[in-house]
């Protein structure tokens, strides 16, 4: 009987539930860990249906699929009231899709070895953006001691392996890893390909620093709203990759940051997240503000959590839906 395990593509927390289930909890769910093909996904990739779902798939840190399927284990909100028509279904609310496979191999008394406990932790501030300054310090910027990494700094080395902005590259690299044999955890990968990861890192690294330095060049405080705008259509040329904490390392006393980006010719895409280093305590509900701008100013789409989301908008009505967000950030609510 083969398997296949799906989970979420270009993702840290998908490739480590993909690692977690495949070397410690197959042998629990009676599937053959030997013949287990991993395939990366979208979560849009399910919701339309692109990829045709088997009745022995197990999908990992993604939306149920509509076809019936054999296991179905996530944990983001918006999938919570799933319909799901799968032989196992496990559903929590946890800070990662992984660290939930780790209680449940617990559950089913499955002992795991310190390192993956240990790696839990840090696989739950990656995928909860949890990340301190410090943290934030250590993975985002070249390391004190290139020569002995931190295990945050190791994931995210692996990170970047899989997220070089070609897609097709990032799926080939991505399902490498995840070949026989695994180590024993997600961690030990870097030290099993030191040579070749730790130079897609100080790439990575270098990217963020092109991009940090280009976005230095248009992204503004607004002190009335408490708001860092990066207005994209601002941008003269495109460099590097995000860094998508840098807003709030650079403006530590800002609570809300707003990205705007054109997709398109008529759509544009507006993100709204809250500080993550100083979590303020009192700010407007950023989900429902991403919902209502979608529906005033866009086609509907918009949604997300108390303090992080986003929305489309069509590209007329862009500085319209600004300005009525930063009115709202202004007047607390
Ligand atoms: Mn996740």
């Amino acid at each position: 009987m083969t398997h296949r395990i799906i989970t979420h593509a270009s993702c840290m927390d998908g490739f480590c539930s993909a690692f977690v289930f495949k070397k410690y909890l197959a042998q629990a769910f009676e599937v053959n860990q030997t013949k287990l093909e991993i395939i990366g996904l979208k979560p849009n990739d399910i919701e339309t249906e692109t990829v045709k779902i088997e009745s022995r798939d197990i999908i990992l840190d993604l939306p149920p699929a509509k076809t019936p399927f054999f296991c179905w284990i996530d944990h983001h909100t918006s999938n919570r009231d799933a319909h799901v028509k799968a032989h196992h279904q496990i559903w929590k609310a946890t800070p990662s899709c992984t660290g939930l496979l780790c209680d449940i191999a617990q559950e089913k008394q499955i002992t795991l070895p310190a390192a993956v406990k240990e790696f839990r932790h840090a696989i739950d501030i990656i995928d909860s953006a949890a990340y301190n300054f410090e943290d934030y310090k250590e993975c985002y910027y070249p390391p004190q001691n290139p020569e002995k990494l931190s295990l945050l700094q190791k994931l995210h080395a692996i990170d970047a392996v899989f997220s070089t902005g070609d897609f097709q590259l990032n799926q080939e690299l991505f399902s490498f890893l995840l070949q026989d044999p695994l180590p024993t955890a997600p961690q030990d990968l870097f030290d099993m390909h030191k040579l070749w990861i730790e130079r897609f890192y100080k790439a990575r690294l270098q990217s963020y620093q092109e991009w940090r330095t280009n976005i230095d060049t248009y992204m503004h405080f607004d002190t009335k709203s408490h708001c860092v705008i990066q207005d994209d259509r601002k941008a003269k040329v495109k460099r590097g990759l995000p860094d998508r904490f840098y807003v709030f390392a650079k403006h530590r006393n800002a609570i809300y940051s707003i990205n705007i980006k054109v997709v398109d010719e008529t759509v544009a895409r507006i993100g709204i997240g809250t500080n993550i280093f100083e979590k303020p305590t009192q700010h407007i509900d950023v989900g429902a503000t991403c919902k209502e701008v979608g529906k005033k100013f866009g086609q509907g789409s918009g949604g997300g959590h108390k303090v992080v989301g986003g929305c489309e908008v069509l590209v007329l009505n862009v500085d319209a839906a600004l300005e009525f967000i930063l009115e709202k950030m202004r007047n607390g609510n």
